[in-house]
């Protein structure tokens, strides 16, 4: 049997612009080789988010709807309750999602809402997800207790190389990222981070990303690769489309310099043809956000998805709970019940929000197969 190819934390600018110079096949080929050497190449994870606490972010993120810096339209709302919150859990789970993502737009969480965090925290991981949290910075202290409290992963993304990062965000610097993502494996949970590609970036800024990301010991285990959502408000609104191909490519050299990660195809599904999403997962994707909003934008129709899945004989990765486990079970059985008698499920208030304005009924609809 052949060796694994192992994980290096010691690519250099020369290599990883090797790989991106490479004809697009030959890229691809090493790639998905890579990707069958450590996965089932028919099994994408499947995540669902939600936002948790929306807009008024004292941050200037240039591609983000929710800094309060820009006027996007977007209606702001506080910390959701925890009930509310774990509703939507038990939503997410019967259809099949095997990790639930939270996100707050903070620069970090307060001293008044990191109990309420917490509470959450506890109640999705006793319904048997996979639990994952994205909520600004984070200082060690608040790392181990959400790690007590059950969260499984933390999502902070770099974004971008360290080189183009000032272009893009002035109010926290790559540095108080990274030291955030070394407080959180200090915790001990897991590292979801990566970036977006299209915000007028060079070749080079995706490599020096990359590197950023793999220069990390040990990988990330979930590589977010967004492909910028462009909300009218913000300041790279106009800027120039991103080509399809070179997405691609990004996605086949994250699989080659972090072979035992999951990267996600991640925000931007929904400006994607099904032949370019065929394309990433050939590429190297793993991992998809299934749900029809992302944060405050939107996703593809879960319907859509699933018939994609099925054109393309893919289908969910098994989650990593027992299921037999008795607290998952009744969990199950519970949000099943209550869709089937309820169709105002989800929070009609959530719906209005979406920043493209788009108001679609959110009907539950299983990935589970
Ligand atoms: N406020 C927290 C933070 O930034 O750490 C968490 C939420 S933030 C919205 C999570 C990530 O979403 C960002 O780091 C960014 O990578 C991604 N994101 C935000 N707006 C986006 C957009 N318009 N297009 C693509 N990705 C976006
Ligand atoms: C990530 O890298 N992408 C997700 C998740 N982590 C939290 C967020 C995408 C947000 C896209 C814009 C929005 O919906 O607000
Ligand atoms: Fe705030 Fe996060 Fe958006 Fe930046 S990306 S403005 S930190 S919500």
């Amino acid at each position: 049997m052949t060796a694994l190819t192992a994980p290096r934390h010691d690519w250099s600018l020369k290599e990883v612009e090797a790989l991106f110079a490479l004809p697009l096949n030959d890229l691809l080929f090493k790639a998905h080789s890579i990707h069958r050497e450590h996965f089932d190449p028919n099994a994408v994870q499947v995540s669902t988010l939600l936002s948790i606490k929306t807009g008024a972010c004292p941050e200037d993120c240039k591609y983000c709807p929710q800094s309060g810096h820009y006027n996007t339209g977007l209606a702001k709302e506080q910390l959701m309750e925890v009930q509310k919150v774990l509703q939507q859990a038990k939503a997410a789970l019967e259809t099949g999602a095997s990790r639930f993502c939270m996100g707050a737009a903070w620069k970090s969480p307060s001293k008044k809402d990191f109990p309420v965090v917490l509470e959450i925290v506890k109640g999705v991981k006793s319904l048997g997800l996979e639990t994952c949290m994205t909520l600004g910075m984070l200082d060690v202290d608040q790392a181990k207790e959400l790690s007590q409290a059950g969260l499984d992963y933390y999502n902070h993304n770099l974004d971008t190389s360290p080189e183009y990062y000032d272009q893009i965000i002035t109010t926290r610097s790559y540095q108080d990222r990274l030291d955030t993502l070394s407080h959180v494996r200090e915790a001990g949970m897991k590292i979801c981070s990566g970036g977006i590609l299209g915000m007028g970036e060079e070749e080079t800024d995706r490599a020096k990303m990359l590197i950023q990301l793999s220069n990390l010991a040990p990988h990330p285990e979930s590589v977010p690769i967004n492909m910028l959502v462009k909300v009218e408000g913000t300041p790279l609104d106009q800027v120039e489309d991103l080509d399809p191909i070179d997405f691609i490519r990004t996605i086949a050299v994250a699989r080659i310099l972090m072979p035992e990660s999951h990267v996600r195809l991640s925000a931007g599904r929904e400006e994607m043809s099904d032949e370019m999403q065929a394309m990433t997962f050939f590429a190297g994707a793993n991992s998809i956000f299934y749900g029809e909003r992302l944060l405050t934008t939107a996703n593809p129709q879960a319907d859509k998805d699933r018939q994609l899945f099925q054109r393309l004989g893919i289908h969910p990765e098994r989650r990593d709970v027992p299921v037999d486990d008795a607290t998952h079970q009744a969990a199950l059985q519970e949000a099943i019940t209550e869709q089937k008698n309820s169709k105002l499920f989800y929070d009609a208030s959530q719906a209005s929000s979406l920043s493209d304005g788009a108001e679609r009924e959110r009907k539950p609809c299983g990935l589970v197969v």
